[in-house]
Order: C-alpha cells, then structure tokens, then sequence
C-alpha cells in the first residue's frame, strides 16, 4: 500500500557500458517470501509504489533500471537482489548485476574476489575487481525454440531463437539496410516493439508460457578488431539496452553454442548499441544449454537520498504507458 507519510529512500546509482543501474541500499523492509521468486512477488505486489517512485519520472528515467538489496534465501549469498524497471519487475539482470557489486564495494560491504547473489532465476557468481571490473557466471541460459517465424504487421514474416539467458529474448538478424546505430534508435525501437507486440499476439513464448518481452536485433560490428557482433536490444518498458546486455549476451552466447559456433572457454565480444562491449564464455550446464561467463565495467556516479512526499503530484512517478 502507498505510503501517507513523508518516505527517505537511499540509493546508489551506477553504470554499466552506459546502461544505469540505481540500488536501493536502505530504507525499505524485509520482503515476505521463502524463495527469491516469492520475494519478488511480494515487492511487486506490496512495493510497487518504491519501483515506480525510484526508477520513473521525475526522480529516474526510462533506462533506469532499480536493484533492490534483500536477504539471500540460497545459502553463503552475500546479498539477494531483485531487479526492477519503468514497468514493473525484472527476472534477471546482469548489467546491474555488475552495478549492485561496484556499489557494494562503494560502500565497503563487499571486497574484491568472489562472491555468490541470490536472484529470482537463480544464484549468480560475482567476481569484482579493484577498478570497475565485474565478471557474472549467470543462471543456466539455453535456447528455447530455433528459427521462429513470426507474421509481423507493416514488416512481413520475421525469423529467431527464443532463448533465455536470465530473461526471455527474440532474437533476430538486423533488417538488410536498417542502420544497428545510435543515430537509428527511432527505426530499431519501432521495429523491435513491432515485433515484440507480433510475438505476443501469436503466442510465442518461452517455457512454462513465460513472457517474451525483450527483443534482440544482432549484425555486424562497428569494429570488427573490437567485437564480434553488435547488438540493439529492447526492454520490456520500451527503453533500450544502452550495454550490451548481460542476459541478451548469454542468450546468445547459449545460441551460439546450440549452433556449434562457440566452444567452451572460446571468447565472444558483444557490442552494444553504443558500442560498449561486454565479452562473453561459456561452460555447459549440467541439465542442458550452457552457463554464460559475462565480464563487464560499472562505475558509481551518484549517492543520494530520494524524497517522498505523498503530497505532491507524481510523488510515485509519472505511470508509463509503453
Ligand atoms: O544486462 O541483463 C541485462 C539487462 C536486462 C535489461 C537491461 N539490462
């Protein structure tokens, strides 16, 4: 329930290949739940009035992405984490993954090394260098469904994996003569949107019927001595990845190796829409598919202290209708 009182929340805010992280790191109460899935239920069934406040306008933006720190439930986790954005909550989220290590080192919570996140998909492990650097094994990541053709409205027919790699991914080779560039967001947004309505009109999905809300377009690098492939990838409040992407990467890095075109331990170069890069292995999981191996660099840029009048006009966001 909203709050009738004046609320302080603190946070810190990061970033990650320019994508932004902010973590809650007080002021909030213990989440209700015996698995992470449950706590994440409970935060948004109870708490979406904090996710709105903290990431939506006018304290956040768009490509705000909020980290709230919780008690792990698995066993020897420094901290549980669960993810949230403009619309509501995330499953997993490796680009804040890596802001919720460099602002726990900011804080002196967590030293450089090795250390295991509760998540609702799961525990990932966290290794934090001295200077911004962060390498996520993540949750097992496989693909689902290979070469989907999807009848997209205004586009025609439109092919991809279904995979997932934290969150369920469409991905699908850039348009001929659609610029994957900065300068093109508008035509890489519509398109991708167009395509991720078409997905949930047919009822393509992931397993256990989970949502396909984020859209990967992939082609060639700006620079091919810098990384292997580029990326768009659109979130599922309509914002783009400004980072490559932690769990659009493992998606396909799991694709990659379905295809026989990534070995074990052999190295992938992601770039991002901006040409940031995350590089990327893999290890085979157990039960099948793989575990992807992100590295990446987060920088702290903010410690603030959010205010929250009940009082005043859009004292729990601007609601965004994507
Ligand atoms: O890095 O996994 C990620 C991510 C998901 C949504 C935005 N970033």
């Amino acid at each position: 329930m909203r709050p009738v009182v004046k609320q302080s929340v603190s946070v810190i805010d990061s970033h990650t290949a320019g994508e932004p992280t902010r973590v809650i790191v007080a002021g909030v109460d213990e989440l209700a739940g015996a698995t992470m899935a449950e706590k994440r239920e409970c935060f948004s069934r109870d708490w979406d009035w904090l996710r709105s406040a903290c990431v939506c306008e006018p304290r956040g933006h768009d490509a705000m992405v909020g980290a709230l720190l919780c008690e792990p439930v698995a066993p020897d986790c420094v901290t549980g984490v669960i993810f949230f954005n403009n619309v509501g909550v995330l499953n997993g989220c490796l680009h804040a993954t890596m802001g919720v290590a460099v602002t726990l080192m900011h804080l002196g919570r967590l030293g450089a090394g090795t250390h295991r996140f509760d998540t609702p998909t799961g525990v990932v492990s966290v290794t934090a260098g001295e200077s911004g650097e962060v390498t996520v094994e993540n949750v097992r990541s496989h693909r689902f469904r290979e070469d989907v053709v999807v009848e997209v409205p205004g586009i025609g027919e439109v092919r991809g994996d279904v995979a997932w790699g934290g969150n369920w991914f469409f991905l699908t080779k850039v348009p001929d003569g659609m610029a994957l560039e900065n300068s093109n967001i508008d035509a890489l947004t519509d398109y991708s949107w167009r395509v991720r309505k078409a997905l949930a009109a047919g009822g393509i999905c992931g397993a256990d019927g989970g949502e396909v809300d984020h859209v990967e377009l992939f082609g060639p690098p700006t620079d091919p001595a810098a990384a292997d492939c580029k990326n768009f990838v659109l979130c599922p409040g309509k914002a783009y990845d400004r980072s490559p992407c932690g769990t659009g990467t493992s998606a396909k890095l799991a694709c990659l190796h379905a295809d026989g075109e990534l070995d074990e331990g052999q190295e992938w170069r992601q770039a991002g829409i901006l040409d940031t890069v995350f590089t990327g292995t893999v290890k085979p999981a157990a039960a099948g598919g793989v575990h992807p191996v992100v590295s990446g660099s987060a920088f702290v840029t903010a410690e603030a202290v959010l205010l929250i009048d009940p009082a005043a006009p859009f004292a729990f966001g601007i609601p965004v209708n994507p």
